[in-house]
């Protein structure tokens, strides 16, 4: 039998992306060890079960652990390849990147490491982050050449092959989207496309070093974040010149080079809200139209809690008879984005905690995708989707369940357009 070119893969940091990434290496039978520094996620992986929700991953993950391709542990054991896939959050009110994940790993792996092996950074990674790894490695293990000094000859192999699928979409976009290969050398690069092409049915797209690669992942949620937030403007523009912005997106739209994006209550997730900041980190006086897309985005959600007060205010100018502790909200979703569980860094989920922090009547909640409230909605009553009577009602995210729903009785803030959209264009 021919040796595989990767007998034992190790993936460090079993999250969102680092356990979709080591089943789907073990379910192409690679013996796969994963790491993460939290006993609880050990065992829960080891016992065949996950602790995050995306569609399939569970099945996967009990298949190859069971078949015994894929065990986790919390300390880093020898390997033929490792991929790093830790957080890469920002710090303070500059939100400069915070690498302390990554440094960790690093030194977690680095007393391992074997001449041939090779590491890969999958975080989302400010500019020079690959760099600094290796810099690193270098340091704690000045026994072993890194590409940095020893170019082609290197006997550790470094790459930056950032993440880029889609929540929700893990398991499909893992397999086909192109991979983007920042390698510190050629025979780098090489090795990093190898190794993807284990499982990868897309391009392995080779980039002229890491440092490009790891602008190019900035660079393609940056965009996004723009796009977001030229809807976003709109939705100001239009509301302050009493036009339906749906409808001036969907007319606009026809033009066969315009695609605008929709319109919400802010943008959240763990990475389009960041990313642009580490662009605007690197190049703060250049970086000005993404700085500003961030700003437009964050006062969205700013924006939509003044609507939903005001909002109050009206009603109860209409009816003197009442007090605000008798004005009935409902509030529509909770996810960061439609048709998920995923609260994390949600819009929504902020602007509900506020309005329960302010509102003194009572708040219901309609969140399909989950069975208790968080923390800070302890006042607030999950219910199911017909039984909201309420005297305002605000649509945070457009959840399918949602989507051809009747406008409700009372008033509505509609921040997705789910009630307000013009569909006959
Ligand atoms: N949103 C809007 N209007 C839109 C589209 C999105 O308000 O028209 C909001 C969503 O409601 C959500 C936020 O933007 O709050 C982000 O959602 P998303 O679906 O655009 O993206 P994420 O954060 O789930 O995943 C992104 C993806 N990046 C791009 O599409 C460029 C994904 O491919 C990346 O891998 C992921 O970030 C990541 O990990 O970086």
């Amino acid at each position: 039998m021919t040796k595989k070119p990767f007998e034992r893969i190790s993936v460090i940091g079993l999250g969102y992306i680092g356990l979709p990434t080591a089943a789907m290496f073990a379910s192409r039978k690679v013996e796969v060890v994963g790491v993460d520094v939290f006993k609880a996620v050990v065992d829960t992986i080891n016992r065949g079960e996950v602790h995050i929700i995306e569609p399939d991953l569970d099945i996967l993950v009990r298949a190859v652990v069971t078949e015994g391709y894929l065990r986790a542990t919390t300390v880093p054991e020898p390997a033929d390849a490792y991929l790093i896939a830790v957080p890469t959050p920002f710090k303070g009110d500059n939100h400069d990147p915070d690498l302390s994940y990554v440094v960790a790993a690093a030194r977690s792996i680095a007393p391992v490491l074997r001449p041939g092996n090779l590491v890969i950074l999958e975080s989302t990674s400010p500019l020079g982050a690959t760099e600094a790894m290796a810099d690193i490695l270098a340091e704690e293990r000045p026994d072993l050449t890194f590409p940095q000094h020893a170019g082609e000859a290197s006997d550790i192999r470094v790459a930056h092959c950032p993440e880029r699928v889609l929540p929700g979409k893990v398991m499909q976009e893992l397999i086909t989207n192109d991979r983007v290969i920042g390698g510190m050398t050629p025979a780098c690069s090489a090795r990093a496309a190898a190794l993807y092409k284990t499982f990868v049915t897309g391009a392995c797209v080779i980039a002229s070093g890491p440092r490009v690669a790891e602008m190019a992942k900035l660079t393609e949620n940056s965009f996004r974040d723009v796009n977001i937030a030229f809807a976003n403007e709109l939705s100001l523009v239009s509301d302050r010149l009493g036009i339906n912005v749906w409808e001036l997106i969907a007319l606009a739209n026809r033009h066969p080079r315009v695609n605008i994006l929709q319109p919400g209550p802010g943008v959240g997730g763990h990475c389009i809200a960041v990313d642009p900041w580490f662009i605007v980190s690197s190049a703060p006086e250049q970086a000005r139209l993404i700085r500003t897309a961030r700003e437009v985005n964050d006062s969205k959600t700013t924006w939509v809690i003044e609507k939903v007060l005001a909002a109050i205010g009206s009603h109860l100018t209409a009816r003197p008879d009442k007090t605000a502790s008798d004005v009935v909200l409902a509030l529509y979703g909770l996810a960061f984005k439609p048709d998920i569980d995923d609260l994390r860094e949600s819009p929504a989920l902020a602007i509900a905690r506020l309005l329960a922090s302010r509102h003194t009547g009572p708040i219901k909640i309609i969140e399909p995708n989950i069975d208790t409230l968080p923390r800070g909605l302890e006042k607030a009553t999950l219910i199911a989707p017909d039984a909201a009577s309420a005297d305002i009602h605000v649509m945070l995210v457009d959840h399918t369940a949602f989507r051809g729903t009747a406008l409700p009785r009372g008033i509505v803030v509609d921040t997705r357009g789910v009630w307000s959209k013009a569909s006959h264009y």
